[in-house]
């Protein structure tokens, strides 16, 4: 299991938090993403076997949101 804690910007509210965390959280091999609005964060925990970071980084970005 891996475990990655990417710097987004862009996110604003709680719909971005929603949107991250659904995008993210619909991947196949994601265990677990948490969003910290406030600090610009995503922490993403996933199994590398099923899933790779650019996937994860690509969702985020299809959400309209800059992966840093
Ligand atoms: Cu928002």
């Amino acid at each position: 299991m891996e475990n990655v804690t990417l710097n987004v910007k862009g996110m604003s509210c709680g719909h971005c938090v929603k949107s991250v965390e659904q995008s993210v959280g619909a991947l196949d091999g994601v265990e677990q993403v948490s969003v910290n609005l406030e600090a610009g964060r995503v922490n993403v925990a996933y199994n590398d076997q099923k899933v790779s970071l650019a996937k994860i980084k690509e969702a985020i970005d299809d959400q309209g949101y800059d992966v840093l």
